[in-house]
């Protein structure tokens, strides 16, 4: 039989860091392996989420001599609190980027730098939001629905919109445990204000706020922030390209997006195909300007324009000691304060763009929605000019890169399902052949493999190790944000890695011509596949708390990520995490992660930091719900 022969593995990847880490060395650089050290070991009440600084009395910390800080806080109290802070925050980070696009949108005319892109898309949410129509030019919806969008953030009265798209029975269960989403941004004040000095000490109230933040962000925010950037910039289709830090070319302007908000970065890719540009970077010596992604914003050009990822959270410092970046423009999230002067032993430019996220030491130019292709060819044109400032001396590209099929939103799903069962037109639009397939025993299940890399463990490594155990289970993936880029440099996102899968998910994978790691987008984009567990939980007429489907983190670190835990879990999914969220030094809060959530929503946290225990443990659920369903 054929098999997968392109896959490049962690001791690759581990290898062009570490001469990369030599040309650090060379520049006298710092990096986040030298500060990890320092920073080791890390401060047990900090990790144990037993330190509260909530008010001037403190900062107080829980030991077996001090069981309470100042105002009489029990340790369960304490880690309850910070936890719940962890969830606010990833929550306004997430849905603050959504209000962000919602401007775009609201700034969009049929000359100015943003345009709608999928009208359709417009026209059914303005359907799905009651937002009339008729006789409306097309901008004059969009406003209305940016509006429309921009009042989940603070509606005095009323629950998140988007929570009817989510199955009657979860539905249910938000009501009944008064867990429902309001306004955005009150779930995030209420979160802060319950956790003030002085108020909720009861670590089961704090979790189940969590639940309910947590949901503001999946079933609002997240899910606001997803539709509206389909709307702008094109629901995303299939699409080939590349990853890696391979991707960086030696004799082209390269210039790297990073962070999460597309708004920026859409213009810098279109402003690098202005001819003028692309003549003006060949006048200067170079074969023409070569644009490549970081993190999440990566992935959002990725799916939209095939734009190549030159890798993940803890590669972002990799690209700059290549040497051979010209300028890297940041938007927001997950961007280290270490860029400007890593930067700066080297030629590259480092341009920050957003009143969100101001580093010292960066260029800042503000991004503004009515001036913002101008800028980004500016931009463009001070990374041409920087091009000759290159050190050939300080160059080393890694040739690792390995090519990947990316963008697979709901909609490409169900037009590739439709693909296959053009015979039986009831299932035409539907999931139904997936459930079938799963039914069947052909796929055993599914799981989401989200988030970020981390120090604290091998980076990299637990990602990849539980991707391939799955794919030998014939467990289809599907993959977002960081974890989604792991998959990409590793080539795992080719069709052909399907000769690494099951028997199985092999047939499946060729019948419906598709990856056995389907990419769905940046981390907002998580959304999408509560949209997919949903609908698949809906064609198969059970609750998604009994489907094999389950999510996994493996190696995550930001306060986003907990906040999607926890509508993962509201929303009747158990999460699989690699690494412990910060409240051991509460025994009631460990209970309360990973069993009492499932009191109140079916689901909860499985927690563990090794691997392969991790893998099997995903597997024996999967198993387990299979037989709980008799299948
Ligand atoms: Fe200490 Fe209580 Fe103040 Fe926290 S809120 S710092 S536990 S006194
Ligand atoms: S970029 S949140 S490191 S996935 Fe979304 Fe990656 Fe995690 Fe940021």
């Amino acid at each position: 039989m054929k098999t997968f022969d392109h896959m490049t593995t962690i001791e690759q990847m581990e290898s062009d860091t570490a001469k990369l880490k030599e040309i650090a060395c060379k520049v006298c650089a710092e990096t986040w392996e030298d500060r990890n050290k320092s920073q080791t070991p890390h401060c047990k009440f900090g990790e144990d989420g037993i330190c509260c600084k909530n008010c001037s009395m403190g900062p107080c910390r829980i030991t077996a001599k001090a069981p309470r800080g100042i105002c009489g806080a029990d340790a369960h109290a304490i880690a309850g609190r910070n936890y719940l802070r962890t969830i606010a925050a990833g929550t306004a980070s997430h849905s603050d980027h959504a209000r962000e696009i919602l401007h775009v949108l609201h700034s969009t005319s049929p000359d100015g730098s943003y345009k709608v892109r999928d009208e359709q898309k417009l026209l059914n949410l303005a359907k799905e939001w009651g937002v009339p129509t008729e006789g409306k030019d097309i901008y004059a919806v969009a406003h209305a629905v940016a509006e429309a969008g921009l009042e989940e953030f603070g509606k005095p009265f009323g629950f998140q919109r988007f929570i009817k798209r989510a199955p009657a029975e979860r539905q249910k269960v938000w009501k009944e445990h008064d867990i429902e989403p309001r306004a955005i941004d009150r779930e995030i004040a209420t979160s802060l204000h319950m956790t003030h000095m002085g108020n909720t000490a009861d670590a089961e109230v704090l979790v189940r706020q969590g639940l309910r933040t947590g949901l503001s962000n999946g079933w609002g925010g997240s899910m606001i922030g997803t539709e509206i950037t389909d709307i702008l910039f094109g629901t995303p289709t299939v699409r080939s390209t590349e990853g890696n830090l391979g991707v960086l070319e030696k004799d082209m302007v390269n210039i790297v997006v990073h962070g999460h908000d597309p708004a920026f970065s859409e213009m810098v890719v279109t402003a690098a195909e202005v001819k003028e540009l692309v003549d003006y970077a060949k006048a200067k010596g170079s074969r023409g300007i070569n644009i490549v992604g970081l993190c999440c914003t990566a992935n959002e050009v990725a799916m939209r324009h095939g734009v190549r990822m030159a890798g993940n959270f803890l590669q972002q410092e990799n690209a700059i000691l290549t040497g051979a970046v010209e300028m890297m423009c940041v938007d927001v999230q997950c961007i280290f304060p270490a860029l400007p002067a890593l930067s700066d032993c080297f030629h590259t430019k480092f341009v920050t763009s957003s009143p969100i996220a101001r580093i010292p030491g960066s260029i800042y130019v503000e991004f503004k929605t009515d001036t913002a292709f101008d800028q980004a060819k500016e931009l463009i044109k001070m990374a041409i000019d920087n091009y000759q400032n290159r050190d050939a001396s300080k160059l080393f590209i890694p040739e690792s890169k390995n090519t990947a099929v990316v963008g697979y939103p709901c909609e490409q799903i169900i037009k590739h399902l439709d693909g296959v069962t053009n015979s039986h037109v009831d299932t035409l639009g539907s999931y139904r052949p997936a459930v079938d397939a799963i039914k069947a025993g052909v796929l055993r299940g599914a799981v989401g493999i989200v988030g970020c890399n981390n120090p604290r463990v091998r980076p990299d490594y637990s990602h990849f190790e539980i991707m391939k155990e799955l794919l030998r289970n014939d467990i289809l993936i599907v993959a977002t944000g960081c974890a989604a880029q792991v998959a990409t440099k590793a080539g795992l996102l080719n069709k052909d890695a399907k000769y690494l899968c099951g028997a199985g998910l092999r047939r499946v994978c060729e019948l419906v011509d598709i990856p056995p790691i389907l990419h769905m987008g940046a981390c907002i984009d998580i959304s999408r596949i509560l949209l997919l567990v949903s609908g698949i939980a809906e064609d198969w007429g059970v609750a998604t708390t009994q489907l094999p489907i389950i999510g996994c983190a493996p190696e995550w670190m930001s306060e986003k990520a907990v906040s999607i835990a926890n509508y993962v879990v509201s929303s009747g999914i158990d999460v699989y995490l690699g690494i412990e969220p910060q409240v051991k030094g509460s025994s009631q809060m460990m209970e309360l992660i990973t069993e009492g959530t499932r009191k109140l929503t079916g689901a909860g946290y499985i927690i563990n930091k090794e691997p392969h225990a991790l893998v099997k443990s995903m597997i024996d659920g999967i198993e387990a719900k299979r037989a709980a369903l008799g299948i």
